[in-house]
Order: structure tokens, then C-alpha cells, then sequence
């Protein structure tokens, strides 16, 4: 049996203290990170530069000994490993010239994406040869529905309607833009796993804003085949889901995906996620990160109720969503002590 936290809890192991590690634990709200942000040009640079990216995969691990480590990368490296245009504008997030054509299906280089992606799976691969022996190695993709709302939006959104109205109005085009991501998707995490990533997140951040029917097809679904192909390959690869905002979908989700781990946002019920969720999967979460950036004892009384109503089962801590850049880093000291006390 291994002695890595994180596949423990993932093997279905009740832990006491859990396991710890926390979404966005590499980024801006380290000085370290900023510092090697402000070298390394845009972000995509800093992605595609192992030596760089494997630098602010370990600083975390560094500074508070995380039971995991997630790749220094980004869910849109997928479509730019596409052949997309994708930049990161200062301030104000992604940019991608936005699909709507099936002429712009036609473009889309699927035989091109793990040359492009090579300097993401080198970093994987350093990773897993440099990592501390307790420290499992994390690789991640967005779910295609996710990723579908970037490409087709042009970035972030509000309201999504444009994703919606190509589901909707489109159906043919959408689906064989799924169809191609979620290919891509298990191409590009199966070279994850060959590289030495141990477990596979995949965040599905969007998925809270599909209604019932479309939850199923498009998030569910897409993620049934992701899991099924990637288990059939790699037996012993670990996959969380995070199908942020799908409310009492997270039960379906859970039983249909068949996924090891599932990653809980913050409006999750505990002692329902307990009781409904946990007997099927391991939990992952669900700590608001505002929480974080505020500190002091109101993080302290949700951290204590945290591990008491979760950590009577398989359960890794972690937050709800990523760490806001505000977040001071002695704040998340004491929320790793609390949690190991
Ligand atoms: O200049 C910078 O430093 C940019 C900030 C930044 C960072 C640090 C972005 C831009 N991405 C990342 C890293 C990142 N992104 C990781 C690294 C590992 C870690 O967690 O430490 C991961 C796992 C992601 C995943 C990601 N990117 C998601 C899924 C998780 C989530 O936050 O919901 C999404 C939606 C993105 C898109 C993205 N990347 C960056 C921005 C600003 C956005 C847009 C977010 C939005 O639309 O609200």
C-alpha cells in the first residue's frame, strides 16, 4: 500500500488529519509566483516552460508541505494545443477568437495537440521525478463543456449564451465539437498518466449552468466516456471530478461517472454530501475561498466543522473553488496547522 495520503483517501481509506492540498495553490497570491510570473513573459509562456512550471508546482509544496501537487498549467492549453489562438489578457482573463463554423471544426489540428503540448507533459514528467515521496502528483484537464464555453464564448462569461444558443440552435456543430474535446481531452490525460501524474482532476466549472437534461449529456456524459477509456488503459489511475454548481446533480453525476473522487463548491451541504455522496466517492473540498482571504477564527470554526462532519469518511481537504489572489499566505498556514492539529 502506498504511503501517499492523497491515494489513500483516493483508494477509499479514512485518514485522520485527511490529506490537504488546495485548487490554485500555485499563483498570485505568493510572492514567489509573482516573481517568476513577471519573468517568465505571458502566462502561456510560464505554462510552456518546464523549468519555470515545475519551480511554481513546487513552491506551494515548499512553503506548506501539501499532501499533493497540482501541474502548473492551465485547462486552456487544450485549445490552444488545437491550434486556437488563446492569450491571456492582463486583468482580464482569457482570449480566444471564438468558434462558430463548421469550417472552424475542419481547422482544428487533433493529430498536432501532444507535439504542442510536449513542454506541458516534460514538466509532468520533471515533476514526478523531483517531488517530495509523500507528495502525489496531480495532472488536470478542463471537461469539455468547460472548455466549449471559452471557444465558443471568446473567453469568460456571464450568461453563456452563446455556448447555449450553439447547443441549442446548432446541435450538430456543438456535438462534434464535444466529440472532438473529449477525444482530445483523454489523449491529452492519457499522455498525463504516462508522464507520471498518479491522479487526474478534471474541473468542470461551468457545468452548474446547464439544466437537468443538458447536465446529463454534456457534462455527465462526456465524463462517463473520459473515465471508462483512461480506467480501461491505466487500472490504477485516480480521476476527481468537479462539476462546480451541479447541486443535487452531484449524485447522478457521481454514480453515472464512476469517478473515485468527487470535488465539492462551497454550497454543498455537508451532512447531505455525507450521507448521500461520500458512501460512492471520495470527498474533496469545500472550503469558501473568501474564507481563506479572511483568516482568523471564522476560518478556524469552518475548518472544525469541516472534519467533523466529512472526516468520518473518505475525504481530502480542500477549498470549494481556486484561492483568490488576495489571499495572505499566513493564512493558509494556519489553515493546513489547523487542519493537522
Ligand atoms: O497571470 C496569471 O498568473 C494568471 C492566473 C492564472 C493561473 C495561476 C490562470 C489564468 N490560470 C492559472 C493556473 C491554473 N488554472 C491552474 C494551476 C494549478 C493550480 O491550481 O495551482 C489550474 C488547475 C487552472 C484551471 C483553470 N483555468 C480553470 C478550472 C478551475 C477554475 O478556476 O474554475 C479555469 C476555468 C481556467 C481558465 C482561466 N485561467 C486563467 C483565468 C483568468 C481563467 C478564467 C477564469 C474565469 O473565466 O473566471
Amino acid at each position: 500500500m502506498t504511503t501517499k495520503k492523497l491515494l489513500r483517501a483516493l483508494a477509499g481509506e479514512t485518514q485522520s488529519p485527511p490529506p490537504v492540498w488546495l485548487m490554485r495553490q500555485a499563483g498570485r497570491y505568493l510572492p514567489e509566483y509573482r516573481q517568476i510570473r513577471a519573468q517568465a513573459g505571458t502566462f502561456l509562456d510560464l505554462c510552456y516552460n518546464p523549468d519555470l512550471a515545475v519551480e511554481v508546482t513546487h513552491q506551494p509544496i515548499r512553503r506548506y508541505n501539501f499532501d499533493a501537487a497540482i501541474l502548473f498549467s492551465d485547462i486552456l492549453v487544450v485549445p490552444h494545443g488545437l491550434g486556437r489562438t488563446v492569450s491571456f489578457k492582463e486583468g482580464e482573463g482569457p482570449v480566444l477568437t471564438p468558434i462558430g463554423l463548421a469550417t472552424d471544426l475542419d481547422g482544428l489540428d487533433i493529430q498536432g495537440l501532444l507535439t504542442r503540448l510536449q513542454p506541458v507533459l516534460e514538466t509532468v514528467k520533471r515533476l514526478s521525478q523531483t517531488l517530495p515521496s509523500s507528495c502525489a502528483l496531480i495532472g488536470f484537464a478542463g471537461a469539455p463543456w468547460t472548455v466549449a464555453t471559452y471557444m465558443i464564448e471568446g473567453g469568460s462569461s456571464k450568461d453563456f449564451a452563446a455556448s447555449k444558443r450553439m447547443m441549442w440552435n446548432q446541435p450538430d456543430l456543438f456535438a462534434r465539437l464535444m466529440e472532438i474535446l473529449t477525444d482530445a481531452t483523454i489523449a491529452y490525460l492519457g499522455a498525463q498518466v504516462e508522464a507520471g501524474a498518479e491522479v487526474l482532476q478534471l474541473f468542470d466549472s461551468w457545468s452548474g449552468i446547464l439544466p437537468e437534461e443538458e447536465f446529463k449529456r454534456w457534462s455527465i456524459s462526456p465524463m462517463v466516456k473520459i473515465v471508462a477509456e483512461l480506467k480501461a488503459k491505466y487500472p490504477a489511475i485516480k480521476i476527481v471530478g468537479f462539476p462546480k454548481g451541479a447541486g443535487l446533480m452531484y449524485r447522478n453525476y457521481v454514480i453515472d461517472t464512476k469517478v473515485d473522487g468527487i470535488s465539492l463548491d462551497w454550497t454543498v451541504p455537508l451532512e447531505w454530501a455525507a450521507e448521500n455522496l461520500q458512501p460512492l466517492a471520495t470527498l474533496q473540498g469545500n472550503l469558501d475561498p473568501i474564507l481563506v482571504a479572511v483568516g482568523g477564527e471564522a476560518l478556524d470554526q469552518a475548518v472544525d466543522r469541516l472534519l467533523t462532519v466529512l472526516g468520518k469518511g473518505p475525504f481530502i481537504a480542500n477549498l470549494g473553488h481556486g484561492i483568490i489572489p488576495s489571499t495572505p499566505p499566513e493564512n493558509v498556514d494556519r489553515l493546513v496547522k489547523r487542519i493537522r492539529r
